[in-house]
């Protein structure tokens, strides 16, 4: 118990001492915004980017008048044209969306070097050292929305506070178009209102183990002793512990190390034997295979799997570690797959997991044996 106590003191203590200035700056209906930009005319209509409802494709996002309708991302786009008939669907321009990011990247560069992509809209920024505008982050934050809008007619939103956990609750609390700063002194009671599915890591399953415990905020969950949360939630449960409390002190990361790639495809009628399934691995595996190449350095291969989803959408995955990514090997952990279920296939996807330890030119090297 003592001990406990005392790495709670730690936690609390490090908190304390880092008083840090993260913005999480997140654009609004990302691709869809670019889509009315350039398109003029779709602006007052409902739009989504996405693949052809014929060739049974999904959504990868809406905009604000498509979402009153309760169209949203991964929704198939022949389920967002009943719900909203007249919705207009966009075929996506991947390299447009790109050179965007990139462009905005070049933005908030004039700001600080401390800059953790999340994804091509979403980025985590450290600003603690920056010096303009005296140094407050909630003008530093306006002024970057205010240049991505001019130079690129597109909107963002953002959150300001003392850790990226927060930072990213905060940047959708007051989307689109808008930003929300929580000050040092404002988090404990932020946090403390907080739903528990707002906590990055509480998925569906640990939501509805935490709600029938009774714990339905970050306030509930504070009940609980270090030991408790272990027990209950296993190693999550140390972070549980700190989030609920506003505590995070993970650093922006300028590099992410990628964890893992996969290429998926969805397929225009439903593929129903395990013959019809394997035809399409060497396609995909070339794929996956190019897009490790052209990774910059890419960790060793800690695991492979693949991906399953069925024709009543309910989707597995079989991983297995220690085994190269050849055709035989993943041809067999598909039909380990397919053998469980049994069902009609609409998608197939093949990917990879990256070992965490550091890249070095070493394991760069031996990744090259990794490929068949
Ligand atoms: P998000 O930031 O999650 O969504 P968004 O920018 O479209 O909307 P919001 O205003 O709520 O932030 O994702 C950024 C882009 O990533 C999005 O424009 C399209 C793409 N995307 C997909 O392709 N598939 C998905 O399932 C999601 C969630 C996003
Ligand atoms: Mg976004």
């Amino acid at each position: 118990m003592v001990f406990i106590k005392r790495i709670y003191q730690m936690t609390e203590n490090s908190h304390t001492a880092a008083s840090r200035k993260i913005i999480h700056i997140d654009c609004d209906c990302f691709f869809a915004a670019i889509e009315m930009r350039d398109n003029p005319e779709l602006a007052d209509k409902a739009i989504a980017v996405g693949g052809n409802a014929k060739t049974r494709g999904v959504i990868a996002t809406c905009n604000y008048a498509a979402r009153e309708f309760g169209v949203h991302s991964a929704m198939p786009t022949a389920q967002a044209l009943k719900i909203c008939p007249e919705l207009i669907i966009v075929p996506p321009r991947f390299q447009e969306y790109k050179n965007v990011s990139k462009q905005m990247h070049n933005i908030f560069k004039l700001y600080t070097s401390i800059i953790e992509p999340l994804s091509l809209d979403e980025a985590f920024l450290d600003v603690s050292d920056c010096t303009q505008h005296q140094g407050s982050a909630t003008l530093i934050a306006k002024d970057i929305r205010k240049l991505i809008s001019q130079s690129l007619n597109i909107t963002a939103s953002a959150g300001i506070a003392p850790n990226k956990f927060i930072a990213k609750i905060a940047s959708d609390w007051n989307k689109p178009n808008g930003q929300k700063v929580i000050t040092p002194d404002q988090t404990d009671a932020f946090t403390k209102a907080l739903p528990i599915n707002k906590i990055f890591g509480v998925g569906k399953v640990t939501e509805k183990k935490m709600r029938k415990l009774g714990i339905h905020t970050c306030n509930d969950l504070r009940s609980y002793s270090l030991f408790d949360l272990d027990r209950m939630f296993g190693s999550f449960g140390g972070r549980l512990h700190q989030l609920c409390r506003g505590i995070d002190n993970r650093p922006v990361k300028t590099s992410r190390q990628r964890k893992s790639l996969s290429v998926e495809k969805t397929y225009a009628q439903d593929l129903t034997s395990l013959e019809q399934c394997i035809e399409h691995i060497p396609a995909l595996l070339t794929e996956c295979l190019d897009r490790i190449k052209k990774l910059n350095m890419p960790s060793p291969i800690k695991s492979i799997f693949v991906v399953l989803r069925f024709n009543d959408f309910s989707r597995t995955t079989t991983e297995r570690s220690g085994l190269l990514l050849t055709t035989r090997n993943i041809k067999n952990l598909l039909e380990i797959n397919y053998r469980n279920h049994q069902k009609p296939v609409r998608l197939i996807g093949v990917g990879v997991r990256f070992s965490n330890q550091e890249h070095n030119q070493e394991s760069v090297h031996n990744q090259q044996s990794l490929f068949p």
